[in-house]
């Protein structure tokens, strides 16, 4: 007798046509097996779906092209299909479930002829963990499902632990034939259905990530009472040895993976990495907020990344203890056949190809690697992990911090005054937009809790969702809100950012545990200068000074453009959010 999961994939088989269907186990043998196969295959403009990179200097290392088209996420072809519009909310996308089938099923038909339809078991979260979930997503490319191993816990124990129940998150994927105008993302919150066609870009095709552990999971956690993330988990020890957890929410592309495995620049202070971009948080018997993260890798913006800006990623990168490590659409030496981008370590190699496979030349037009450019790559890999990762209960956490990249106006670092304060910190959350979307580039849009692309459901409630776990909670962590991204008069970053965040997190921890007085603005609480370790840090007083500066008058037109935010949620916004900005436009005055 069939089972359920063995009767849905056959369903699928007959709409999507494949030619054969795969059921992958996830062993590092069938990996390997999987890059062979890519290393042969063309995607239809003619690239290799793996290339396989220097082997000497960069072991067990893939390269991938995507499409030219398909290089971050479309948040305009993204969708969240409730049965009503308004549960969706002005923050999404909306189409009716029956109608969105139907068209997914008109786009579908057939696109897997000649193709293989690989069958991914995989879990998020670790299997032990009661909050952990069993998943299974259908793809026709090579790259995804070796991405899915790397990003997820993928084995074919959890065909045997979904048994035969309907118990298991589904994922449809295909990348049909690329064309824009038949790519869609869509969610079916009401059945734990992903189903995204046309693009085999990150966040658009790795269905766990961004499509099921946020946008579904945020719908799940509202049923169920807790909160699905957009966040780093970390731990911080302090040089007598205690570590204390806290979760980070920044927007795409704002810091959050360099955040996560920092290099300390105090000495006596650890970071230890548990997860760089999404936690999972439920409250505890112990009345604290308890963190897991659902993945198991890295998707990290490769752009930037070098042995100053982030010393533990390029060591995670040349590890090589998890199979594989991928690249894709950064650019390629031709000389070494190793991947290069803007602003890693050493010379720019003569001779390189950018991220669509065209000559570049030093000086030109475009950048080598494209600004989106990606490594994938096993946590397992990163020296900083941390030992409680695979902790199933997860760990213990004294603040969540919201931050965004703003060049003027918020300061580096301010606390809430309490639980609802901080949440309206997160709700009024702006940031300058990032090349992880496909959108204008450095354009300020609000972004509440670095989520708006990805919470499944009315952000409204989603407010109202935050304010009431935190009544729910006796011992809630304290909240903050960070920015490295404050330029001064000549558009510099006044903040040294990445190390130096450190003195910032030490900041944060003494005032989780009530080691340092703080000084009250209206906007929140901010640190007394001398609480901030300066030791070996080179900016003058006047400068830094700066970075803590609230104006009144700046703040006003900042106001107004978070009471416009605000306006369209309607009565889905709670009165507790109005309260605290009435109450701190009021403080403006
Ligand atoms: P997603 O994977 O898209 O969610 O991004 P992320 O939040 O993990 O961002 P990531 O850490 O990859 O950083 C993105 C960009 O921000 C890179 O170009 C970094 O160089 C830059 N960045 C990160 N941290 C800092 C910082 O402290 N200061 C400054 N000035 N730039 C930073
Ligand atoms: C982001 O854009 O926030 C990412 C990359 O982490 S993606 O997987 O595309 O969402
Ligand atoms: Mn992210």
């Amino acid at each position: 007798m069939a089972t359920q999961l063995e009767k849905w994939v056959k369903q699928q088989a007959e709409l999507l046509q494949p030619e054969k269907i795969y059921w992958c186990d996830g062993s590092e043998e069938e990996a390997r097996r999987l890059i062979q196969v890519g290393i042969k295959e063309e995607n239809i403009e003619g690239h290799p779906i793996f290339q396989e990179l220097n082997q000497k200097t960069f072991p067990n290392c893939y390269y991938h092209k995507s499409h030219h088209t398909d290089v971050a996420r479309t948040e305009h072809l993204t969708f969240v299909c409730h049965p009503d519009k308004e549960t969706a909310g002005p923050n999404n996308n909306w189409m009716h479930p029956d109608e969105a089938k139907k068209k997914m099923a008109e786009l579908s038909r057939g696109c897997m002829k000649g193709r293989t339809m690989y069958v991914l078991p995989y879990m998020m979260g670790h299997p032990d963990s009661p909050y952990a979930k069993a998943c299974i997503q259908l793809t026709d490319v090579s790259y995804v499902a070796v991405s899915m191993r790397i990003m997820t816990r993928m084995s074919k124990k959890i065909v045997d632990k979904i048994g035969n129940t309907d118990n298991f998150v589904k994922g449809i994927h295909s990348v049909g034939d690329f064309n824009p105008d038949r790519r869609y993302i869509m969610h079916f919150p009401g059945e734990n259905l992903v189903w995204s066609i046309g693009s085999g870009y990150g966040g658009n095709a790795l269905l766990g990530k961004k499509c099921f552990s946020l946008r579904i999971a945020s719908c799940l956690g509202l049923k169920e009472g807790w909160l699905a993330e957009h966040m780093v988990v970390m731990g911080i020890e302090d040089p007598k040895g205690n570590v204390s957890y806290i979760t980070a929410a920044l927007p795409s592309a704002c810091g959050k993976t360099n955040l996560a495995m920092l290099e300390s620049a105090l000495p006596g202070y650890k970071i230890w990495t548990l997860g760089d971009d999404i936690a999972w948080m439920n409250i505890g018997p112990d009345g604290r907020l308890w963190a897991i993260n659902p993945e198991a890798g890295f998707f990290g913006v490769a752009p930037g990344t070098s042995m100053k800006s982030n010393p533990n990623m390029m060591r995670t990168l040349q590890a090589n203890k998890f199979f594989p490590t991928l690249y894709t659409n950064t650019g390629l030496n031709t000389d070494t056949n190793e991947p290069w981008w803007e602003g890693i370590d050493g010379p720019v190699p003569e001779n390189m190809l950018d991220w669509q496979g065209k000559k570049w030349v030093a000086g030109g037009q475009g950048k080598a690697a494209h600004p989106n450019s990606r490594f994938t790559t096993s946590m397992y890999n990163a020296p900083t992990l941390s030992k409680e990762v695979d902790n199933p209960k997860g760990v213990p956490i004294s603040a969540v911090i919201f931050g965004g990249r703003r060049t003027h106006l918020m300061p580096l670092v301010v606390e809430s005054f309490n639980w609802q304060h901080g949440v309206f910190l997160g709700a009024r959350m702006g940031s300058e937009t990032t090349a992880a979307a496909i959108h204008q580039v450095g354009t300020l849009r609000r972004d509440p809790m670095a989520m708006l692309p990805f919470c499944g459901y009315n952000m409204g409630d989603y407010f109202g969702h935050w304010v009431n776990i935190g009544k729910k909670m006796k011992n809630p962590p304290k909240i903050f809100s960070v920015n490295w991204f404050r330029v001064d008069e000549e558009g510099k970053f006044i903040w040294p950012g990445f190390g130096d965040n450190i003195r910032v997190l030490k900041w944060i921890i003494d005032r989780a545990n009530n080691n340092v007085a703080p000084k009250e603005t209206p906007i929140g609480y901010v640190p007394n200068l001398k609480d901030i370790e300066t030791a070996g840090l080179n900016i003058p007083a006047n400068k830094l000074e700066k970075l803590f500066e609230v104006n009144k008058q700046e703040w006003g037109n900042e106001v107004a453009d978070i009471k416009k935010f605000f306006d369209q949620f309607g009565n889905r916004m709670p009165k507790e959010m109005w309260d605290e900005y009435n109450k701190l436009e009021k403080e403006l005055k």
